[in-house]
């Protein structure tokens, strides 16, 4: 009999990893993090995330756009640098990497790929040579939609990977319905981390964190507020930078996980209808304190 999956209802849990910052230490000190996405129509997936990994500590942060995004996002951003990425010229990305890549990925400590990424030409391939580099990545939205039309791609990867399904992309992961994730949910996030060999963050109320091992852990922070566009793509920001921070992928995931349920608590104001993603990345803070 497996053990049951642990409460996670204790800050102490994550807590122990977030050190208070040195007096001594620089943005190189607390990692920089790279993230996917922005594609047209989709640049403020991308900028949430931006915003919720510097409000969780990362030193750098840098948004890999496509190119004719790059401008737009430049001007939107503040903190963020922009790197544009080739473009067919519709504001999407391509099967193409930038020319410089191999050089410049060693610069970042993890990789979030997803928020407003897109669906492209050449998509597959594309996934499959980001799932070489060395670096933790977090898979979320579109990443996830890809990397569902054949998971297998998974296999050879040697470094930390968590993936943040939704209910409906853990469907199309698991090519069945949100009906029968939804009923079976401890099982299907276990099952699929332990196949994989990747950390599982299977969201919705209670989400799940499965980790490689088969273990298991169930959140219990949160907030109707979070019903609403964006909730995701915060999430990826703050796990992100608990991964450039360091932390180990199980960890960093049910942290970040307690943190955004927390922050999207402390969001709530007179109503949780009216609460927005940027006001929870605004709390994240406060959740963390
Ligand atoms: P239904 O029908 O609503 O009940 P998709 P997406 C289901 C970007 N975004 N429990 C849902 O079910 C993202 O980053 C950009 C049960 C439906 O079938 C992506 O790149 C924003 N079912 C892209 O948009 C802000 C659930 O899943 C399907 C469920 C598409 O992402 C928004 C919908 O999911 C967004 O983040 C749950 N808890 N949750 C921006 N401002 O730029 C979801 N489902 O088709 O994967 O679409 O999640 O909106
Ligand atoms: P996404 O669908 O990718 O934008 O992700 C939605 C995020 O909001 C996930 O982290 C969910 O766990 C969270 N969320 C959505 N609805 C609720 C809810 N009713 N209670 C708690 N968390 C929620
Ligand atoms: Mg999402």
């Amino acid at each position: 009999r497996r053990p049951a999956a642990a409460l996670l209802n204790d800050p102490a849990m994550w807590g122990k990893h977030l050190s208070p910052r040195s007096k001594w230490s620089h943005k190189g000190s607390y990692g920089h993090l790279l993230i996917l996405g922005g594609a047209q129509g989709m640049l403020g997936a991308a900028a949430m995330s931006e915003a919720a990994a510097y409000r969780t500590g990362a030193g750098m942060v840098t948004l890999g756009v496509p190119i004719g995004q790059e401008k737009v996002m430049a001007s939107r951003v503040t903190e963020a640098l922009v790197w544009g990425w080739p473009d067919r010229g519709e504001g999407g990305f391509t099967a193409e990497f930038p020319p410089d890549w191999e050089q410049r990925v060693k610069r970042f400590q993890a990789i979030a790929v997803g928020p407003g990424l897109g669906r492209f030409e050449g998509e597959r391939e594309w996934l499959q040579k980001l799932l070489k580099t060395e670096r933790p990545l977090v898979l979320d939205a579109d990443a996830l939609n890809i990397l569902a039309e054949d998971p297998s791609v998974l296999k050879g990867r040697n470094h930390p990977t968590v993936v943040t399904p939704h209910p409906g992309e853990m469907a199309r992961l698991v090519g069945s319905s949100v009906k029968s994730v939804e009923a079976s949910r401890q099982r299907v996030a276990r099952e699929w981390a332990e196949a994989h060999q990747v950390t599982v963050v299977l969201k919705g109320t209670y989400t799940i964190i499965a980790s490689p091992d088969g273990s298991q852990r169930v959140n219990t922070t949160g907030s109707p507020a979070l019903a609403k566009a964006g909730s995701g793509d915060v999430l990826t920001g703050i796990l992100g930078a608990l991964l450039v921070q360091g932390i180990p992928p199980t960890d960093a995931a049910s942290a970040a996980v307690w943190l955004h349920g927390e922050a999207g608590q402390l969001a709530v104001k007179a109503s949780a209808h009216s609460t927005i993603a940027t006001d929870v990345i605004a709390r994240i803070g406060d959740a963390i304190h």
